[in-house]
């Protein structure tokens, strides 16, 4: 699945392997007007629920159950961002704020204050762009005639207590290969 190119990335980014633990297709096509607000990324995809210390809440869906793990847990994912198409503020590129990650879980009502110093992450096709899930992130609507599409991946070295398991868990990349 993996190219040389990213298989490179994981190596350094998880120099004793990791594994996919979430995969999402974001298409933005041109004039869409889905837009995302300001968020971090709390939750994880696991099997199904096992009660197990610092994880919760608990959210259960058609797709299946999520939990918001521990802080040590969510600073361990990378996200890596592969774009299929030019990407701009003019077509929805992200924006994030620097250095938000560094500040663990945020109150709801702390977010809107903390947007100030927001940027733009404009990709180009083929480029790929790298976060950490509590990076403050949202995106505008496209005003654009260009899609935008992303394939976002979340790489993790971290073994889930007995009893939980990442739904969409691959197998290990880079020097852990399998
Ligand atoms: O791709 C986007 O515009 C939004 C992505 C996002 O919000 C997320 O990955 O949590």
């Amino acid at each position: 699945m993996a190219t040389d190119a990213l298989q490179q990335l994981l190596g350094r980014l998880f120099p004793a392997g990791c594994h996919l633990v979430k995969a999402i297709y974001f298409d933005k096509p041109a004039g869409s007007n889905w837009l995302v607000a300001w968020h971090q990324d709390l939750m994880v995809n696991v099997s199904q629920r096992v009660d197990s210390p610092g994880f919760g809440p608990w959210t259960s869906k058609a797709e299946g159950v999520s939990v918001q793990p521990p802080v040590a847990v969510l600073e361990n994912v990378c996200t890596i961002r592969l774009h299929l198409d030019d990407c701009d503020a003019s077509n929805g590129a992200l924006k994030v704020v620097p250095g938000s990650h560094r500040h663990g879980v945020l109150f709801a009502a702390d977010i809107a204050a903390r947007t100030a110093g927001a940027t733009g992450c404009a990709v180009p096709a083929g480029g790929a762009m790298l976060m950490r899930p509590l990076l403050l992130h949202a995106s505008n609507r496209s005003t654009s005639r260009r899609p935008r599409r992303v394939i976002h991946l979340e790489f993790s070295s971290v073994e889930l207590p007995a009893g939980l398991h990442w739904r969409e868990r691959l197998q290990r990349f880079s020097s852990g290969v399998e």
